[in-house]
């Protein structure tokens, strides 16, 4: 299912708004580039973003891996990447993976520590339990947006409705902060059943991971100006394959897959996964493909083929030109090499000549 049509065209039928402006993005970029930006500090990911963000349509985190993630709405970790990603011109795409049951999942997209719905416009779902996850969180993405509206309209915050019991009776306690940590407890009591939340507001810069990529520290995001903002809009990738050695996502599930997203066309932009799923005239899905690595310059011709540790790799070339997907994800084969903005350019570079090599042919 190769598709020779061009991403301008496909920005011209996409069914899905934040789809239509992402592949605008790529030809006003010339990169079908998406950065797994799977660092361990908040000055890492900043710094990162920053200087890789002129390669890139896409920059992928896991914003758990992130040892001192702020969670503040305003001016955390989140909203300070939705600001570089406004200033380059990239999306935002929290690879959260979101696998249980429909209400929690709302729960967890919206609500709790990091809120991802606030700032990151793309995630993705497991689909394992079920195509409710995906029912369920299409219908928490059109709240958000009814409630965004509202807000922008009214400048009034209205957040999302609690149950008010849990909040009643309960004592706040603060702990005598401790040299690298500041703890801050949190009492959170419902009904005699009391459970304690423990939250690190500030983790010392200092505990870097003994492999921890090239240094991003002294991020300073003074001179960030916008440019045309993405869409008040947020899209959802389903898992629909894997790149890891011996996954379990099958040629049934992966059909169950596609089904739903043909049942959320303005809410799902398409697919996780290895290979082109578009089969009927109407799909307008896109694939964004992880696994990807390139041979190392000097050596064109070596084959890099996993991790060690399950991780199975492609080049941009099989990826984009033969197997049909639209967007590489890179991770380790650009934040490891010597020069990340060097190689990034690289990885652009290597894509975006599949691709029109691909619509060419
Ligand atoms: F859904 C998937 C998948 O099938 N394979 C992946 O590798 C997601 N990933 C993510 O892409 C994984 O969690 C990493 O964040 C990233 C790949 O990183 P690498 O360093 O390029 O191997």
């Amino acid at each position: 299912h190769v598709t020779k049509t061009s991403f301008a065209a496909r920005a011209e039928t996409a069914t899905h708004p934040l789809s239509s402006y992402l592949f605008r993005l790529m030809v006003l970029k010339n990169s079908n580039l998406c950065l797994s930006a799977d660092v361990s500090t908040t000055n890492q990911l900043l710094s990162l973003a920053n200087a890789v963000g002129p390669s890139i349509v896409v920059l992928k985190t896991h914003y758990d891996l992130i040892s001192n993630w702020d969670y503040n709405p305003q001016t955390g970790t989140g909203a300070r990447l939705a600001r570089i990603a406004r200033r380059h011109g990239f999306l935002i795409f929290e690879d959260r993976k979101f696998g249980d049951i429909g209400n929690t999942v709302q729960l967890q997209y919206t609500e709790g520590t990091a809120k991802i719905i606030e700032w990151s416009h793309i995630t993705n779902v497991n689909m394992v339990p079920g195509k409710a996850a995906v029912d369920a969180m299409a219908d928490a993405a059109v709240r958000w947006r009814e409630r965004k509206r509202y807000e922008v309209k009214t400048d009034i915050s209205v957040g999302t409705p609690r149950p008010e019991s849990i909040d009643s009776d309960c004592e706040d306690e603060t702990v005598t902060p401790i040299p690298e940590y500041s703890l801050e407890v949190e009492r959170n009591c419902n009904a005699g059943r009391k459970a304690s939340i423990v939250s690190i507001t500030t983790v010392s810069q200092h505990f870097e991971p003994v492999n921890s990529p090239r240094s991003y520290d002294n991020f300073d995001d003074e001179s960030l100006e916008g440019i045309e903002d993405a869409p008040m809009e947020r899209g959802l990738l389903i898992l629909a394959q894997m790149s890891s050695k011996g996954n379990f996502m099958n040629r049934e599930y992966t059909d169950a897959c596609v089904e739903s997203a043909r049942e959320h066309k303005d809410y799902v932009m398409g697919f996780i996964a290895q290979e082109s799923l578009n089969t009927e005239p109407d799909d307008q899905f896109m694939t964004m493909t992880p696994g990807c690595q390139l041979p190392p310059e000097d050596d064109e011709d070596a084959v890099v083929e996993g991790d060690g540790r399950g991780q199975q790799y492609n080049t941009p070339t099989k990826i984009v030109g033969l197997l049909g997907n639209d967007i590489i994800i890179v991770g380790r084969g650009i934040i490891f090499s010597a020069d990340p903005v060097v190689e990034a350019e690289r990885y652009r570079r290597k894509a975006w000549e599949a691709y029109q090599e691909r619509i060419a042919s």
